[in-house]
């Protein structure tokens, strides 16, 4: 039998330009995710988040890349009209990695959890990427077996992910279990304390600290020449002055929780569902803060990916 011909295939997924042009000139690029804009943050204050965070970057020496899919096609470097998109069709798909293969065979929107932006990331050669919060193991998994998908993907894709902890809508301690488990490298920024996005501290002491850009380059390196097929996560603790407490944060989620619960909301609209309500809960301070560290951490993915780069 001989092998069935090679059926002439589009690229796996499409680059702009410029993402293309610094992705293979070695030069800095960061992946930016899209479920934050559409199902992780109110229109506008999403879109308005998302240009901001792209200029951030650019700022600090790197090309951005939003990830996200559209009319079937996966694409790293959008538009404002893109991201004007995300930000207000309802009819745009949160798709983590088992959601892919349905958009683009439909031709459909999708809006990338961390899972399907790492996996899109590696696709286009980018190793860093930028968000605010990752998935994790939820409260009551035990049960429920509710683990987001964004921590088998940290086992198998070499991508850099940046982000201000989880939040303890989850289970902190068993996601960094998890985690443990995969091999994933979990690295703290100037701090000996995991942080629980909102709040500086959660209780469980920091995996491994660092306390620059080039550390994590150098990680990045390491886990390369170690022969490692995991992502690396680097924990950026929320700015002092942004954030809320968590004695005060810890009502509000329990709230949510409970709401949740009465609702019988699950599967994947369980976490958008939190968000949202956290938002409402606290009066909009929980969007502040939120912005206020993807803020941050879009300033540290950028130094991480001049740092890589300049290897
Ligand atoms: N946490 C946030 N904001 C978000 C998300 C998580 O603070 O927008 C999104 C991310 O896209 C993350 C996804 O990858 O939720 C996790 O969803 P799930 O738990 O269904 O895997
Ligand atoms: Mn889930």
């Amino acid at each position: 039998m001989t092998a069935p011909a090679p059926t002439p295939s589009t690229p796996p997924i499409r680059l702009t330009e410029e993402v293309a042009t610094a992705v293979a000139e070695g030069r800095p690029v960061v992946a930016l995710e899209s479920t934050i804009i559409s199902h992780g943050m109110p229109y506008p204050d999403n879109v308005a988040m998302a240009l901001e965070v792209e200029g951030i970057v650019r700022e600090h020496g790197a090309v951005p890349a939003t990830i996200a899919v559209l009319d079937g096609v996966p694409r790293a470097g959008l538009d404002h009209d893109a991201l004007e998109l995300l930000a207000r069709d309802p009819g745009v798909t949160k798709a983590s990695v088992r959601d892919l293969p349905h958009v683009v065979a439909r031709g459909g929107h999708g809006a990338t959890t961390v899972a399907a932006t790492m996996r899109l990331a590696a696709l286009a050669g980018i190793d860093v990427f930028v968000t605010g919060g990752l998935g994790g193991v939820h409260r009551g998994a035990a049960e429920s077996l509710d683990v987001s998908a964004d921590l088998t993907e940290l086992a198998v894709t070499p991508v850099t992910v940046v982000c201000a902890g989880v939040k303890s809508i989850l289970d902190i301690g068993l996601t960094l279990e998890v985690l443990e488990t995969n091999g994933v490298p979990v690295m703290v920024v100037g701090s000996d304390e995991f942080p629980a996005f909102y709040s500086r501290v959660s209780g469980h002491a920091a995996p491994s600290r660092i306390e620059s850009a080039a550390d994590v380059a150098a990680a990045m390196t390491a886990a390369r020449g170690l022969g490692l097929r995991s992502g690396l996560v680097v924990a950026n603790p929320i700015p002092v002055a942004d954030e809320i407490p968590a004695a005060e944060i810890d009502g509000v989620i329990a709230r949510a929780l409970a709401d949740l619960d009465a609702l019988g909301i699950g599967g994947k609209d369980v976490t958008p569902y939190l968000l949202k309500r956290i938002v409402e809960l606290t009066d909009g301070a929980s969007l502040v803060a939120n912005i206020a560290l993807v803020r941050h951490n879009a300033r540290l993915g950028a130094a991480i990916a001049s740092a890589h780069a300049a290897r």
